[in-house]
């Protein structure tokens, strides 16, 4: 029997800290869900803090271990999330895999193409047309303003430009639901702007969410983004309320921007109290060195803190009609 609520999420690992699977897994669990998590990378901590290590899965592993869920009838999961898959080969591999399940049952695919923020790759540039091509298979994609510049070519610089990528993400390659995770829109800096967009095969419909920024920079919220639009949309879908797509999208959408707003700030309040207490870092006694890692442990997300805010998210700031 086929469970409504399972997911393939294809992200990276890391041992301490959550981005990636290790971000994902967790609020989906919380709200329900079985997770099937294949990892792409095996890491002690995010790649933000000067030093990790580990190991980036091979295209090899990662083929070996689709292959033995396929071969173990494990493929039956009515949505596939993927994140960080930092290498073109690898992603190439994951895009086959996607294609052939699609074609053997229904399935939703949440295509969250992370690349980089702030003009900044942080994969292997060459990831970039394969991401291009996979649009087709995607249902709905969560790029940052960056991502999208980086797919569409369109520099999200103003108004009109939002709308000419959001018709070459459409219409050029297909895709339903689009939400644009983040933009900061030049003078309007103090305010974070999420757009959420359906078509094609209706009209294209669009809204608008913003909220104050909030200040500093955490790894992983892009990939709890990703994961909780999967599940508030997939509960928007199977409610009995019969929304509409762009209905459903922005229920998803405000739910989540609630949810990790409540996750920040937790975690906001939690380093402020750990910041000046100078938490007990056993390494050497570089002092520069050692106060990074303060600063970097400090902006951990605090998800295991945060059940309440993500099981039942307050939503503040409505979206409106772009
Ligand atoms: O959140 C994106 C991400 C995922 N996986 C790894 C990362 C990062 C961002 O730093 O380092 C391993």
């Amino acid at each position: 029997m086929r469970c409504d609520k399972r997911v393939l999420s294809i992200q990276s690992h890391v041992s301490y800290g959550y981005v990636g699977n290790r971000a994902a897994t967790f609020p989906l669990q919380l709200l329900g869900w079985e997770v099937d998590a294949v990892n792409t990378v095996n890491f002690s901590n995010h790649a933000g803090y000067r030093n990790f290590g580990g190991t980036i899965v091979t295209p090899k592993d990662l083929q070996l271990m689709l292959n033995a869920l396929k071969e173990n009838g494990m493929m039956g999961q009515n949505y596939i999330l993927t994140g960080y898959i930092p290498g073109a080969e690898s992603l190439e591999i994951v895009k086959t895999y996607i294609a052939e399940t699609k074609k053997n049952h229904q399935c939703t695919y949440l295509l969250d193409p992370v690349m980089g923020d702030d003009d900044r790759v942080y994969v292997n540039r060459d990831v970039i047309p394969v991401y291009k091509s996979m649009l087709k298979l995607a249902d709905m994609i969560t790029p940052n303003a960056f991502e999208v510049e980086l797919l569409t070519d369109i520099k999200l610089s103003k108004k009109e430009n939002v709308e000419k990528a959001l018709h070459v993400l459409h219409f050029s390659y297909g895709v339903r639901y689009v939400v644009i995770s983040s933009i900061a829109f030049g003078s309007e800096g103090e305010l974070c702007t999420i757009i959420s967009s359906t078509g094609p095969k209706n009209n294209v419909f669009t809204r608008i969410l913003q909220y104050p920024m909030i200040e500093g920079y955490y790894s992983g919220v892009g990939d709890i983004f990703s994961a909780l639009l999967l599940a508030y949309f997939e509960s928007a879908r199977s409610s009995t309320e019969n929304l509409s797509g762009i209905d459903m999208l922005t229920q998803a959408t405000e739910k989540t921007v609630a949810s990790i707003q409540g996750v920040l700030s937790n975690t906001r309040e939690y380093a402020s109290k750990i910041l000046p207490a100078d938490i007990d870092v056993d390494i050497d006694n570089d002092k520069e060195n050692r106060k990074r890692i303060i600063r970097q442990r400090a902006r951990e997300l605090r998800l295991v803190q945060s059940q309440d805010e993500i099981k039942h998210p307050n939503i503040k700031h409505k979206a409106l009609n772009y």
